[in-house]
């Protein structure tokens, strides 16, 4: 299929760039330079990359170093933030992408310090970004580098997270959910999108659309993320949308999500095949 291969394409354009970043990564202490080169390498989806990629990419942005230092950095935020999410004193999960997670095979303590070392990475990358860049793109990069900054950070990915681990349940679960969703996931899809929008030269009107099809790419995502859970008998006792609403509901919400992203990105007007094709991809996905 086009889509697929159009996927694989990109994510093959990624990764080469990104395995030379992680092979530079040297001087850099034991058991701490294998640990994060462990989760780095480990087999994902690359998806918020080749979502940054192809947003560029339609708005018309050039292949650059400042490009592909952008896309490692938002998956070095992703890799940071699945070091930590399966840490005993968060969702506590010994298993991820198929392997032992990267504290059950190099300790809590070098998890802990990995993920420390990927975020401190990312600024690394976004500076790098900015000084690569030429001077007509250098604002555009700072500016990407900024809203990726704090999608990432307390009233973005982290603030999801510490509602969704340490907030009472039991009362006002909608507003919640719809908290933890938005922040916990939609923020980086949303801002991977958005990101790349904005360095690819889109204006302010278009930067809203992508955004607010991105914010239902990753709402839908998450929900898909629980019913592949619940399917997997992966259940953690945590309130999710499956057993708040149940999982017709759930279907449901994924579906209507997923229908208004499409529109969204209808209304840009811009060649957005493939960008249809992965969010319609992502909402029948089975991992
Ligand atoms: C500072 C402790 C601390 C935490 C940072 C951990 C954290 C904030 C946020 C957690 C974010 C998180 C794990 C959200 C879940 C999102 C999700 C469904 C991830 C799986 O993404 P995929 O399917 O993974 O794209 P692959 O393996 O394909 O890359």
């Amino acid at each position: 299929m086009a889509f697929e291969k159009d996927y694989e394409e990109i994510k093959e354009r990624f990764e080469n760039y990104y395995n030379s970043f992680i092979s530079g990564l040297t001087d850099i202490p034991e058991p701490l330079h294998s640990s994060m080169v462990y989760s780095l390498s480990s087999e994902g989806k690359r998806l918020r990359p080749i979502l940054f990629l192809s947003a560029a990419d339609i708005f018309g942005a050039e292949e650059t170093e400042s490009l592909y230092k952008t896309a490692c950095a938002i998956e070095c935020i992703h890799t940071y933030s699945l070091i930590h999410d399966d840490l005993p004193c968060m969702d506590n999960s010994d298993m991820r992408r198929g392997k032992p997670s990267n504290h059950k095979v190099y300790g809590e303590d070098v998890a802990v310090l990995a993920g420390d070392a990927l975020l401190n990475l990312v600024y690394e990358l976004l500076f790098d970004a900015v000084t690569l860049a030429s001077n007509e793109s250098k604002d555009k990069f700072i500016r990407a580098g900024k809203i990726i900054s704090e999608r990432a950070g307390a009233r973005g990915l982290i603030g999801g997270q510490v509602v969704d681990t340490s907030v009472d349940m039991t009362k006002h679960v909608s507003a919640k959910l719809n908290y933890i969703y938005q922040h916990k996931t939609a923020d980086l899809i949303g801002v991977s999108l958005m990101a790349g929008a904005l360095v690819g030269g889109a204006d302010e009107s278009e930067i809203k659309k992508i955004r607010e099809a991105g914010d239902n790419i990753g709402y839908a995502f998450q929900i898909t993320d629980d019913i592949l859970d619940m399917e997997d008998k992966d259940d953690d006792n945590k309130m999710n949308f499956v057993k708040v609403y149940g999982i017709k509901e759930a279907r449901r919400a994924v579906s209507d999500k997923t229908a208004l992203a499409l529109t969204q990105l209808s209304s840009l007007d811009k060649d957005v095949s493939f960008l249809r094709s992965l969010t319609k991809y992502l909402s029948i996905r089975k991992n």
